[in-house]
């Protein structure tokens, strides 16, 4: 029949976020990948994706969106992510706690307590959705910590005071790492008395900041495929702590509605 294709449909457009992203990496190794003739991948930013998913499905049209997972966007809207057989978005990853060479001298405990901050996927996504419903992240973080004290005790484990002594996380203002930032910093105040400040910059400068020593860590690392570039570049300047949250993914998604169900059918 003369239907419209879904390339057609969503006139050849990935809504991306912003370009440091990499998550913009794989999109456009997907565009490659999977011979996306003439497709191309819209910059912007996480709250800019959203907001377009959101008046998509609030008028029933089709969109194509580069997602991940913890996101809150899935317990709010019915979406998929389309198959990506190639894997260009890669296979299982984690998201890691990356620190700056010579934290562990210069502050143990907060050190040792980042070391150990681990929580899964329900966990961020609780606090994602009290921030998506209104609640200003840092009170959001703050009372999902005093709800979860036991959980807390063992990242805090034996770590001493630090009477108020300033320490700098870097992130990116992606809705996860909203979440998981200001989870850090709640604990490191709440707990040991340092004084946070969490500093929000692109992907770029969140990496340089760590691997020049600006910044003292970040718990936004997604590895081994997102952050991959970031990683082979700075891998000899930072120290990289391990995962903190097991279970990722990322993708193109859409609205279930869609009746299109992998990347590969979007050549047709
Ligand atoms: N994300 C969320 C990031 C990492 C965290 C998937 C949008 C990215 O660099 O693509």
């Amino acid at each position: 029949g003369n239907a419209k294709s879904v390339a057609e449909q969503v006139n050849r457009q990935l809504i991306g976020i912003d370009p440091g992203a990499g998550i913009m990496k794989s999109a456009n190794k997907a565009i490659a990948d999977y011979d996306l003739k003439d497709w191309k991948l819209v910059e912007g930013s996480g709250a800019a994706m959203t907001a377009a998913l959101d008046k998509a499905i609030r008028e029933k049209k089709p969109i194509i969106v580069t997602g991940w997972t913890p996101h809150w966007m899935f317990a709010k809207y019915d979406l998929k992510y389309l198959e990506d057989p190639k894997q260009s978005f890669g296979g299982e990853e984690q998201i890691h706690t990356v620190v700056r060479k010579g934290l562990k001298a210069d502050h143990p405990d907060a050190y040792a307590v980042l070391d150990r901050f681990e929580w899964s996927t329900d966990d961020m996504a609780a606090v994602m959705g009290a921030i998506q419903e209104g609640k200003k992240p840092e009170q959001a973080a703050q009372e999902w910590v005093g709800a979860h004290a036991s959980q807390v005790d063992q990242w805090v484990g034996d770590a001493g005071k630090a009477d108020g002594k300033a320490l700098k996380l870097g992130y990116v203002a992606w809705d996860s790492e909203i979440a998981s930032t200001n989870v850090v910093k709640a604990v490191l105040e709440s707990r040991l008395g340092y004084k946070v400040t969490a500093l929000q910059v692109e992907a770029g400068p969140m990496w340089a900041g760590i691997a020049g020593g600006d910044t003292d860590a970040m718990v936004a690392a997604w590895l081994p495929t997102t952050h991959e570039e970031y990683f082979n570049k700075y891998k000899d300047k930072v120290e990289d702590l391990g995962p903190n949250l097991k279970g990722t993914k990322t993708g193109l998604v859409v609205p279930a509605y869609m009746d299109i169900g992998s990347i590969e059918d979007l050549n047709k």
